[in-house]
């Protein structure tokens, strides 16, 4: 891997005056305004994020998108009208646009049309670290542009460095499209090594019948903070999107006695880029394999219902979504700031507060934390104690003394709640659960 050939090349590139951006938003008769709005604010979030300013943002009414341009060749000129007068550099679609629509959009406004996708793929480029992020976010990258190499004029290229431009010039890309599907092949190779390495770590860990659990939630929620707080680790917390690609692993000590490996991964967020999912699908299957999921949560955002459907789906599509989940509403001080301001009468953010336990309502066993603050944490270590003991269960095995071996695993592997030496045997009740079960199962006492 010569540096050259990196996605990575541009992104060193310091841009000196930070990008003027117009967002557009398109609502569908099967939805409303709010919705469009909120889908915006989250893009301007995320615009931030990429270091970009939101100066504008217009939004159309349509049945359906154009087929050629998204919105209707009114709205289009309409606008290139808006770029003008606020001297946009970048506009930028919270929908996915085709390439063909993207270059129509592109010849009409003349200049870099973007959408959702593109700005996401960016700040995950920025933010990615450790060689196997950085590789899983090059191969998320070239999936995306592969299709949108054809036609895209050079009339951009002094625009490089923009949002959903950095990576690979167009040109070198032009030139050499075979080399670029070499370098994917390529990317996807180390990967599946990196993955296979990652395998057998987890068998040794599987062997071991440590528990594993994983922190997921949406992109901000404070799901690094809370492990920094739970483990006494310092996993790096901004208050940016997508701070955390790489997974990091803390052991942690339970009040019940049990030792957990505790994993903070990627954040989720709405219409996360299936290339996104796709690529990172070996970091993700980490959450897959867990005994237990902490769903975080931040409760002081305003639509934090939205965001826990939004980690649902995206649970779902890893195949993460029948293992046991506990809810956990963070930003416990935030949100009973909010319901104070409320109660104070400038009614910003009323009943948070109460929002959020109707959520915890909902969901049983469900605990409220401050990770900033450390407010009910201890509640939550003795949650997920309980929460992991549901699935184990007391067996009896009856074990012959001359199978030592099976002994010292069961000893290994399972709580001893009693024991009982007999003449050629000895029996022993044990906590085990449904894997370590099986797998002792021929030893199961009658
Ligand atoms: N007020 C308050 N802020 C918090 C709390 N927990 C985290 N934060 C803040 O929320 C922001 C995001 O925290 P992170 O821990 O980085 O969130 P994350 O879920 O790991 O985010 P990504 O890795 O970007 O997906 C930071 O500014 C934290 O300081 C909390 O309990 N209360
Ligand atoms: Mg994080």
């Amino acid at each position: 891997m010569t540096p050259n050939d990196s996605a990575f090349t541009d992104t060193l590139i310091s841009r000196t005056v930070r990008e003027r951006i117009v967002l557009v938003g398109v609502t569908f008769p099967h939805s409303t305004l709010a919705v469009t709005e909120a889908g915006l604010d989250e893009l301007a979030l995320l615009v931030g994020t990429a270091g970009a300013d939101v100066m504008e943002r217009i939004i159309q009414r349509r049945s359906t998108p154009d087929p050629a341009t998204y919105l209707g060749r009114g709205k289009a000129e309409e606008l290139l009208a808006v770029c003008l007068a606020v001297d946009a550099d970048t506009v930028v679609f919270d929908a996915d646009l085709s390439p063909a629509q993207q270059r129509n959009l592109e010849k009409i406004l003349g200049r870099t049309a973007i959408d959702r996708t593109a700005v996401i793929l960016d700040i995950f480029a920025q933010n990615a670290r450790t060689p196997e992020g950085r590789a899983q976010v090059e191969l998320a990258l070239l999936r995306y542009r592969l299709p949108r190499l054809r036609g895209r004029g050079r009339s951009f290229s002094q625009q490089a460095g923009g949002i959903g431009t950095r990576g690979p010039g167009e040109t070198a890309l032009e030139v050499d499209r075979r080399r670029l599907v070499r370098r994917m092949t390529r990317l996807e190779s180390d990967l599946r090594r990196l993955d296979q390495t990652r395998r057998t770590q987890r068998k040794g860990r599987a062997r071991s019948r440590q528990r594993t659990v994983s922190l997921v939630g949406y992109t901000n929620a404070g799901k690094s903070t809370l492990l920094n707080r739970m483990c006494g680790s310092d996993v790096l917390v901004q208050n940016r999107l997508f701070s955390t690609l790489d997974p990091r692993t803390r052991q942690l000590d339970l009040p019940g006695g049990e030792t957990v490996l505790v994993t903070d991964t990627v954040g989720f967020v709405r219409k996360l880029p299936h290339q996104v999912v796709e690529a990172f699908r070996s970091t993700l299957e980490v959450v897959g394999e867990s005994d237990l999921i902490i769903h975080v949560v931040d409760g002081s955002a305003p639509d934090f219902e939205g965001q826990v459907d939004a980690v649902r789906t995206v649970l779902a599509e890893i195949g993460a979504d029948g293992l046991p989940e506990l809810l956990v509403v963070n930003k416990a001080d935030a949100i009973l700031a909010q319901d104070r301001a409320g109660a104070e009468g400038d009614g910003e953010g009323r009943g948070a507060g109460e929002e959020a336990r109707r959520l915890m309502a909902a969901h049983e066993g469900s605990v409220m934390v401050s990770a900033r603050t450390g407010q009910g944490i201890d509640n939550l270590l003795v949650a997920m104690g309980d929460r992991l003991r549901v699935g184990d269960r007391v067996v009896e095995l009856d074990i012959p003394w001359a199978r030592g071996d099976v002994l010292a695993a069961v000893h290994r592997e399972g709580e001893i709640v009693g024991e009982v030496a007999g003449e050629q045997s000895t029996r022993i009740q044990v906590v085990l659960d449904d894997v370590g079960k099986s797998r002792f199962a021929e030893f199961l006492a009658s």
